[in-house]
């Protein structure tokens, strides 16, 4: 409960900032995009890792505001990059479940797009597979009305859930994630290279935009990019960035 009490007050506080994690073409090896990452540092506690906050942010009710924010400040702040005459780049923001729950997620996207400017088609939102496992009708509505704002769809964290496939088909996602876990023993493990083969497959086969993630070493990447994954993002290729260091990348790779 201290905790929550804490992270309550981080907003007005100004404690939260957002990381971008560069996304890469795995092909052309060109920045293809970012994924925006939430931070949180207290003075008192120091950082606390989103592993630890955002489920306290979505038992409390928290992630509404906080994931408002979020969304607000990476659309925002992509603006802000252009409007310093750096390239537009797309961005990638993660929606937990409890903000896909609750009714007003496409309105308060569309309020955050009108706000902040940015085209639609440079949004994604990052979904998760237990997203799409709860109330058929009303994923379908939500899922519908971000469709129709121009939005991105990405199933984030590809594998580890479950019904994957029936969803995939179903929902008509932009983006597969594939989860970390494995890209993690990659290219060692048969059964992950089996696995990750399949699902760079299954992505191709229904149109979508592939993008491993975690990728940590070049025989990693080599892997992917040589079975035709499209995109990755990882620390071999980047480490989630401060905006600064993220708009000093942005300069150099247009
Ligand atoms: O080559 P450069 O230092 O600009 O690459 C920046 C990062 O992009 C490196 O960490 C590299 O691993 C990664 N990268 C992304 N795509 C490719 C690619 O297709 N080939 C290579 N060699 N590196 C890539
Ligand atoms: O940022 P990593 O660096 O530690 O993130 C850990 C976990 O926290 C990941 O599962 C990531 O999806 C989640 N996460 C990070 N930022 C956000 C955010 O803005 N909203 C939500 N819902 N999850 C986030
Ligand atoms: O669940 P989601 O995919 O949103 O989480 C992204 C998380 O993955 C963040 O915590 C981010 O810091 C972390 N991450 C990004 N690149 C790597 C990587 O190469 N290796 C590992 N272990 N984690 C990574
Ligand atoms: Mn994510
Ligand atoms: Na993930």
């Amino acid at each position: 409960l201290e905790l929550e009490n804490r992270l309550r007050q981080a907003l007005a506080r100004h404690e939260l900032s957002l990381h971008y994690q560069p996304q890469y073409d795995l092909q052309s090896g060109r920045l293809s995009g970012c994924e925006a990452l939430m931070r949180w540092h207290n003075p008192e506690l120091g950082q606390v890792a989103p592993d630890k906050f955002i489920p306290i942010a979505e038992d409390s009710g928290l992630i509404l505001p906080l994931g408002e924010w979020a969304l607000n400040e990476a659309c925002r702040q992509v603006m802000a990059w252009q409007a310093q005459g750096l390239p537009l780049l797309s961005v990638a923001v993660n929606v937990s479940a409890v903000q896909f729950r609750h009714a007003d997620l496409a309105a308060m996207v569309e309020r955050v797009l009108r706000s902040s400017g940015l085209p639609p088609a440079l949004l994604e939102l990052e979904l998760t597979e237990s997203v799409l496992a709860e109330n058929l009708e009303q994923v379908n509505a939500t899922l519908q009305r971000l469709k129709q704002l121009g939005v991105r769809l990405a199933m984030d964290d590809f594998g580890t859930g479950y019904s994957s496939l029936a969803y995939l088909k179903h929902f008509k996602l932009d983006t597969l994630k594939i989860d970390r876990s494995f890209v993690s023993d990659l290219p060692g493990s048969s059964d992950n290279a089996a696995l990750a083969i399949t699902i760079i497959g299954m992505a191709r086969s229904l149109g979508m935009t592939c993008i491993a993630e975690g990728i940590e070493t070049m025989a990693q990447h080599d892997f992917l990019r040589g079975h035709g994954c499209t995109h990755g993002q990882g620390y071999r290729l980047s480490k989630p960035l401060a905006s600064a260091a993220m708009a000093e990348l942005l300069a150099t790779s247009s």
